[in-house]
């Protein structure tokens, strides 16, 4: 049966017309009608179709859930073009086979120098500048080990792996201030500091969550602990978090849930943690003035653990750092508007969104509390701070915004996804009244996060939406009993028609938290390395780099060799390379290359080396070469007709000692 109607002037068979406003080619029709494609479908192809050479004018920067990686996509294509190795090793990068970035991975390992060789990232963090995205860098969390990468926007590449020397899990991060002072990285189970060992019977005493201010050097594009520092968390868990912005700069939302201080132990007949975690009615968002924290932690009131600075709780509590206000029921996100005036939060176990007015919390902060929690902390009161509620139905989850006054939120156990709208100074932006639901859009399945267009910034655009579904259950051709998860992108262009499903993208690759969406035009990634001889990790031209090609060679110096290969299409330099068993091999690489795409890669069978030499790109690996025999190494990348011949041979002579 045909389905198209509107929007197609001409029936099938009627000869195509080219040329402006002269309707769709005959055979437009004919392929919708064969594959029974509708006019929505056909608007849905055209609005993400992207011709061949044209660019996406957005990314999406995904976390990578358990796979421990970041994946690039472009909108509205929904192509995947890149996926970042961060916390596990990926061959194609050269990541973790030798040569830098094996190094980067390594700086993640435990402080017992035990081998991580996998993360569970969950919120992507692109840098920003007065509250939007800056396109230079992206944090990312780890939860499952508390770890904080850094990736460089400028080769997509990962620079830095700081492991929290006093958290073992984290959650509420990686999120940043608005000039990107700090990365925070919120806690989410609570351990004692330093995961010591105590007794779970001695959780209140002992157990604390602890928020992570790692200071950032944006010139160095690094990470620097020594300036970073702690605060002390009552053990509720911390879960997502959120930096305020204009209204409410200088202040870090951070929702919690186990209030209770459940602490489980179903097999001794204690209530299972999902149930005693959600037994109260209400939970704690947590308001931290992270700039008054800054000083305190700044003038010594803190205490040093494992080179760590931390503000302790009685100091924050003195210090009228951190104040709690009631929110409804077992939250999950917490998010800010884009005018900073709001925090929306929203409760897995409660059918509204909660918003909190920022200018009522710091009236609050300002006054006071007699009420306090356990710890002595100041609540203030729910009807204190409230703005308004807006009812949208079953497990709303996290909110993201547009620049036309419109908050999307992800419904969990609904499947869908809610468009409402703001009130206060949004109330003007568009037709229908603040704090109303609007439309409620159905998703296959599951919703965790949303992202809009930087949806999460002060300056949000507007005309998609991504949902993030955890299930996909019968979307995608059966691929066995693990299924991939469900990108589904919408369109929020034109809110008097609702939005509309426009996309399904499989996603084959563990379950990806969040995702932030950035306009591309803010990137300036290069195309070769400024240099030849460029090292990535220190981002200079590196003082072993053999940028002159008379310069390759072999030199021993005991029993340290020490080999300076350039590399260009399609050979090595030298390409004999003679050691003897048991000799210390320093392997210099620089790729001479100034073509754009010219790529090279070196793989050495049976040492486990493998490196991706971008143009310019210098790399240097160590090893022992304490394996004998006769092992060529050669080019991984198909980079010129003569790509196979793109070889060496790498002798080592077997020591007849050893080999006795
Ligand atoms: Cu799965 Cu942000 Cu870790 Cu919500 S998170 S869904
Ligand atoms: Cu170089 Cu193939």
């Amino acid at each position: 049966m045909l389905l198209l109607a509107a929007g197609c002037s001409q029936g099938p068979g009627a000869t195509p017309s080219p040329g402006a406003g002269g309707g769709l080619p005959a055979e437009v029709m004919q392929v919708a009608q064969e594959r029974g494609l509708t006019p929505d479908d056909l608007v849905a192809a055209a609005k993400t179709f992207m011709p061949t050479g044209k660019l996406d004018p957005y990314f999406i920067f995904s976390s990578g859930g358990h796979s421990g990686q970041v994946h690039v996509i472009g909108v509205p294509s929904m192509r995947l073009l890149k996926t970042i190795a961060v916390f596990a090793p990926e061959p194609w990068q050269g990541y973790g086979y030798g040569g830098g970035p094996s190094r980067v991975l390594k700086e993640g390992n435990m402080p017992s120098g035990k081998e991580l060789t996998w993360g569970d990232t969950h919120h992507p963090g692109l840098s920003e500048t007065k509250g939007s995205y800056d396109g230079k860098f992206l944090f990312i969390n780890d939860k499952a080990n508390a770890r904080l990468a850094v990736i460089d926007l400028r080769d997509f590449e990962t620079k830095q792996i700081v492991k929290n020397p006093n958290a073992i899990s984290d959650h509420g991060g990686s999120f940043v201030t608005p000039n990107t002072e700090y990365v925070i990285e919120g806690p989410q189970y609570a351990t004692p500091v330093g995961w010591e060992y105590a007794d779970i019977k001695d959780y209140k005493d002992k157990y604390r969550g602890l928020m992570t201010f790692w200071k950032f050097d944006p010139m160095k594009g690094r990470v620097i602990p020594e300036e970073s520092f702690q605060m002390e968390l009552p053990p509720y868990w911390q879960d997502l978090a959120d930096a305020g912005k204009g209204p409410s700069d200088g202040l870090i939302f951070c929702n919690s849930f186990n209030s209770e201080m459940a602490t489980g132990g179903i097999e001794s007949g204690n209530p299972p943690f999902e149930a005693g975690a959600s037994k109260n009615d209400t939970d704690f968002l947590h308001i931290i003035d992270w700039k008054k924290a800054a000083q305190v932690a700044n003038s010594g009131k803190t205490e040093t653990v494992n080179g760590m600075r931390i503000i302790k709780l009685p100091t924050a509590v003195a210090e009228s750092l951190l104040f709690l206000t009631p929110e409804p029921k077992s939250p999950h996100g917490v998010d800010v508007t884009p005018n900073g005036e709001f925090a929306v939060v929203a409760g897995k176990l409660d059918p509204h969104v909660t918003i909190f007015s920022v200018d009522k919390i710091r009236k609050g902060m300002a006054a006071g509390s007699q009420q306090k929690d356990p710890f002595g902390i100041p609540i203030l009161p729910l009807d204190s701070t409230m703005e308004a509620q807006v009812e949208l139905g079953l497990g709303p989850l996290h909110t993201v915004f547009d620049d036309k006054g419109y908050a999307y939120t992800s419904m969990f156990l609904d499947s869908a996804v809610a468009r409402w709208t703001l009130g206060g100074d949004y109330d003007k932006l568009n037709p229908e009244p603040g704090w109303t639901l609007v439309q409620k859009l159905p998703v296959h399945y599951n919703i965790g996060h949303i992202a809009s267009i930087e949806g999460d910034t002060a300056t949000p655009g507007n005309g998609f939406v991504v949902a993030l579904n955890k299930w996909s259950t019968d979307r995608f051709a059966n691929v066995g009993p693990l299924l991939p998860q469900n990108f589904q992108l919408l369109d929020s262009s034109k809110p008097g028609e609702g939005m509309k499903l426009l996309f399904d993208m499989p996603i084959g690759f563990a379950e990806p938290h969040y995702v932030q969406v950035m306009r591309a035009d803010r990137l300036k990634p290069f195309e070769v390395y400024p240099q030849v001889g460029y090292n990535p990790e220190t981002n200079q031209v590196d003082p072993k780099a053999v940028t002159d090609p008379k310069k390759a060679g072999i030199k021993r110096n005991g029993k340290t060799v020490e080999i300076s290969m350039p590399l260009i299409r399609s050979h090595f330099t030298p390409e004999h390379v003679r050691v003897k068993q048991g000799d210390k091999i320093i392997w210099h690489l620089t790729s001479l290359e100034r073509t754009r795409d010219a790529t090279h890669g070196f793989a050495l069978g049976g040492y486990n080396i493998n490196l991706s030499l971008e143009p310019g790109e210098h790399q240097t690996v160590e090893f022992v070469a304490d394996q004998p025999g006769i092992f060529p190494f050669y080019c991984t990348e198909f980079c010129s007709a003569l790509h196979l011949e793109m070889v060496g041979y790498f002798f080592v002579e077997p020591d007849p000692v050893a080999n006795k």
